[in-house]
């Protein structure tokens, strides 16, 4: 079912409700989903905590996922605003580019590649699992799902809304014989989500909040497809309170810390680029660090060259830079991060034979999955001397954003490589830390 989804009764009181952003609800517009046990009376659910539950479109890759985590983040500081609420960590997995075989890749919890207690205190969070045992069910008691709006905006008039509209794309949820309904819920067969509805969205995260707190009495809320949501101030202190709370787990930072070590001989003492666990007490001095004693490469691939886009260069070119660079900085190593197929990688070789790499075993590779030592990779371009990454790359921005947290100086970091018949190469933004 697409649009007829909706259940009737909900249709009629989202009806009377559903306002935009600046229009308050009246009590008589909410309503209780009735389904379930949990939801408490309108009125004394404000001192039980809510759960804010979201997912990301299926192809995104985990840097841009890291992005949506920060919007959302600021919609749950609104929220806290008014009421008690936890973010529910949406579980990892079934990812497009992690596709190393025979390794279990789904419903990873986020310690394996983030340190909680460091997302802690930015917001509150808990993982999925500790979600289902908190609150009794393998129920979210409302699923929002986020979609543009079908007539798109009028030139010249943008506005902050949000309105309930027929579902636009098939709904990935269906219901089941109980009037359950099932999707794909990050790889939990047994969670069901009591109501689905579409919302057309156009504007930033903390839109949602006004809907959340007066619309619905739902204890349990997920916002499918939350890369609708814009963030509320990009760049601004609350983005940067939430980009450098979401630091690495610290067993993939010891692994990129122990090949800096042995391979690449960079340290931090010699490096200058001291790491404090707690990051609320750390101010970055910009041009404080050295870096390690090499060149760091983010040479992106696969879906960015299939497109034949004009600003990635081909593997030659991008040789061609990566020695002239290391001549001009004098340095003799280059570590080189890449998504490049096999046939690609002994080009590299070919041309680059004094490149470096990460590359796990087998059986470090199981452990870390493909998302830790994607993250391992970036790590260790962090704390390079200098980095050079790959034109509108999301895993790109993320090394820019450590570095710039590791007190790097810009000019060592805003860099990208430019496509053979590129004409404007314009270079990435520098984005300064707000605190
Ligand atoms: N290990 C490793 N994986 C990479 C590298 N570049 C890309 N990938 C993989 O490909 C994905 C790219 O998707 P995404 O994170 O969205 O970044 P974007 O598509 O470049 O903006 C990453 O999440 C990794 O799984 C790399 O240099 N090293
Ligand atoms: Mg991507």
């Amino acid at each position: 079912m697409a649009a007829g989804s909706v259940r009737p009764h909900l249709l009629l009181l989202l009806g009377v409700c559903f306002y935009q952003l600046s229009q308050v609800c009246g009590d008589e517009g909410e309503f209780s989903p009735g389904h379930s046990a949990s939801s408490l009376p309108v009125g004394s659910a404000a001192s039980e905590r809510r759960y804010l539950l979201y997912d990301v479109n299926p192809p995104e890759g985990f840097n841009l996922r890291r992005d949506v985590y920060i919007r959302v983040a600021s919609l749950l500081k609104t929220l806290l605003k008014s009421s008690n609420w936890v973010l529910v960590l949406p579980p990892w997995g079934r990812l497009y580019h992690w596709q190393s075989p025979d390794i279990h890749q789904i419903r990873i919890p986020w310690a394996e590649f983030f340190d909680l207690d460091s997302l802690y205190q930015n917001i509150p969070v808990i993982e999925y699992e500790d979600f289902l045992a908190e609150s009794g069910g393998p129920f979210i008691e409302q699923v929002y799902v986020l979609q543009g709006y079908a007539e798109g905006w009028k030139e010249g008039t943008w506005e902050e809304k949000v309105d309930q509209r027929p579902c636009i794309d098939q709904l990935m949820y269906s219901e089941d014989k109980n009037a359950y309904y099932r999707g794909w819920f990050w790889g939990y067969e047994e969670t069901r989500g009591l109501n689905v509805t579409c919302l057309s969205v156009q504007g930033s995260a903390s839109i949602m909040a006004p809907v959340l707190l007066k619309n619905t009495t739902a204890r349990s809320i997920m916002l499918d497809r939350a890369e609708n949501l814009l963030h509320d101030y990009y760049g601004g202190k609350d983005y940067w309170d939430t980009r450098r709370s979401m630091v690495f787990a610290k067993h993939l930072r010891v692994v990129g810390d122990e090949f800096r070590a042995n391979v690449l001989h960079s340290t931090d003492e010699a490096d200058r680029t001291i790491f404090h666990e707690d990051w609320t007490k750390v101010k970055a001095k910009p041009d404080a660090a050295i870096g390690g004693p090499y060149l760091s490469v983010h040479l992106r691939r696969k879906d960015f060259i299939w497109g034949h886009r004009e600003d990635i260069p081909s593997l030659q070119r991008a040789a061609d830079e990566i020695h002239s660079l290391m001549k001009k900085l004098q340095l003799k190593k280059v570590f080189v991060a890449t998504d490049a197929d096999r046939e690609d990688l002994e080009t590299l070789r070919k041309l680059i034979p004094e490149m470096v790499r990460f590359e796990p075993t087998w059986e470090e590779l199981e452990l870390y999955k493909d998302g830790g030592v994607a993250i391992i990779d970036q790590w260790i371009c962090a704390h390079a001397r200098y980095f050079i990454g790959t034109s509108v790359s999301t895993f790109s921005f993320r090394i820019h954003e450590e570095r710039e947290i590791l007190s790097f100086n810009p000019k060592t970091t805003y860099n990208r490589f430019c496509g053979d018949k590129e004409k404007n190469c314009e270079q990435p933004t520098h984005w300064k830390i707000v605190y």
